[in-house]
């Protein structure tokens, strides 16, 4: 398999030309894991997103969205950055421009350069396809999916986006990575809402990411404290990992947290504004509505007194949502002051 090999630093080398910080490669059959998923699916656990209902035959077995594929390549973008100071936090991966555009463009950048130098297919995804990312980027030897179901990389920890590019070259399989949690547990005790019930289980109903960012109406009162003061995302179980100690700042300037508004401004933002303000990043997907029943929450868990004005005008909303987010934050502040 000599030229395969040869195929194969080219491409490494022009996948790190265009920034990726991980490059593995894992057969057209990985080890999926399946049972596990339909089960997970059969529980309900996948909350409301039914599109992870859909295209089971492809997800499960890629060959089947791209038959002549012979490989697939899994790509990691290191998008670490320290947490800005601000009330109310950002998932990291969310403070910057939306990272689906920036590296589906890299993906086809690299598929240019395999169809050019070796007249090959390819199909390329980054999250949104019907493809299992962290099993497939543990067969590809680009880490193991930890107690929190995260892909981890020795190197980079958890911070790296996935994506993948079916291709019809015949390529060698890396060899799978071994997992490397041992008696660690620290993820699944730090996580505010129990929403890893066993090591390696998630059920998203439970996790904050699914509940701030996924979940369409009001948010369970039983999941409000645990929010914390997370507006979009959770990166609890992410932050406490002891292999994120060698994770270095990214290398992409497009992910630069943007200024945001600040609790009290998002409560007043118009939707013009709110789309002027989040135009090209993830949050803009999240919709007003979502954008202040989430930050009514946060100010039921962090806020004050002074808060209590702004949150008042929202009670009396149009907005169904906001106006039972805010009663309900103007409650829990009002409780702690009276202790
Ligand atoms: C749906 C989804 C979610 C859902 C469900 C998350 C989940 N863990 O399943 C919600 C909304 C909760 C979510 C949250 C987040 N997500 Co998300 N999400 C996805 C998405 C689109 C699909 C994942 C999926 O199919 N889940 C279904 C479950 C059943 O599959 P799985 O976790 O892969 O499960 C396998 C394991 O559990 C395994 N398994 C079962 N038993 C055992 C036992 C052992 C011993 C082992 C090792 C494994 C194992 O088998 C399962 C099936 O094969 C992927 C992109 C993609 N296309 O893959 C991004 C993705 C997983 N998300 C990502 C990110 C960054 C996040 C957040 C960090 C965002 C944030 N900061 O708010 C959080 C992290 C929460 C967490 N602890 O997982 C990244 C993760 C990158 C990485 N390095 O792993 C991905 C890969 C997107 C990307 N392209 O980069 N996400
Ligand atoms: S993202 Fe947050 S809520 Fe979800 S599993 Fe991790 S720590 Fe728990
Ligand atoms: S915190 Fe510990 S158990 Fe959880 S993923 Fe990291 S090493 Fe594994």
């Amino acid at each position: 398999m000599g030229s395969v090999s040869a195929d194969q630093a080219r491409l490494e080398a022009a996948a790190a030309e265009l920034g990726f910080d991980a490059f593995g490669v894992a057969s057209i059959e990985p080890e999926l894991r399946r049972e596990y998923y339909l089960r997970w699916i059969n529980d309900g656990q996948h909350g409301e997103m039914s599109w992870l209902e859909r295209n089971n035959e492809r997800r499960l077995q890629p060959s089947a969205i791209l038959p002549e594929a012979r490989s697939i390549i899994c790509l990691g973008f290191n998008y670490y950055q320290p947490d800005p100071p601000r009330r109310g936090r950002i998932a990291k991966y969310a403070l910057g421009k939306d990272y689906h555009k920036l590296i589906l463009k890299k993906l086809k950048s690299l598929c240019t350069v395999m169809r050019e130098e070796f007249g090959s297919d390819q199909k390329p995804y980054v999250d949104t396809g019907p493809v299992l990312e962290k099993p497939i980027a543990e067969q590809a030897g680009l880490g193991w999916q930890g107690k929190s179901t995260i892909l981890l990389n020795a190197r980079h920890g958890t911070w790296l986006f996935l994506a993948n590019i079916l291709t019809t070259l015949e390529l060698e399989p890396d060899t799978p990575a071994k997992d490397r949690c041992g008696t660690c547990t620290r993820c699944i005790d730090a996580c505010p809402t129990d929403a890893i019930t066993a090591p390696y289980k998630l059920d998203a109903r439970r996790c904050i990411a699914y509940l701030t960012i996924e979940h369409k109406g009001a948010i369970p009162i039983e999941f409000r404290r645990g929010i914390g003061d997370r507006v979009y995302g959770c990166d609890e179980c992410l932050d406490v990992c002891p292999w994120n100690r060698f994770a270095k700042l990214t290398r992409e300037a497009k992910f630069t947290p943007m200024p945001h508004p600040d609790l009290i401004e998002s409560l007043e933002l118009t939707q013009e504004q709110f789309d002027e303000q989040f135009a090209g990043t993830p949050i803009r997907r999240l919709g007003l509505s979502r954008w202040k029943r989430n930050t009514c929450v946060v100010l039921g868990n962090v806020g004050n007194t002074d808060d209590l004005v702004t949150l008042k005008k929202m009670a009396l909303s149009d907005d169904e949502l906001v106006a039972e987010h805010a009663s309900w934050a103007i409650q829990e502040i009002e409780e702690r002051n009276r202790h």
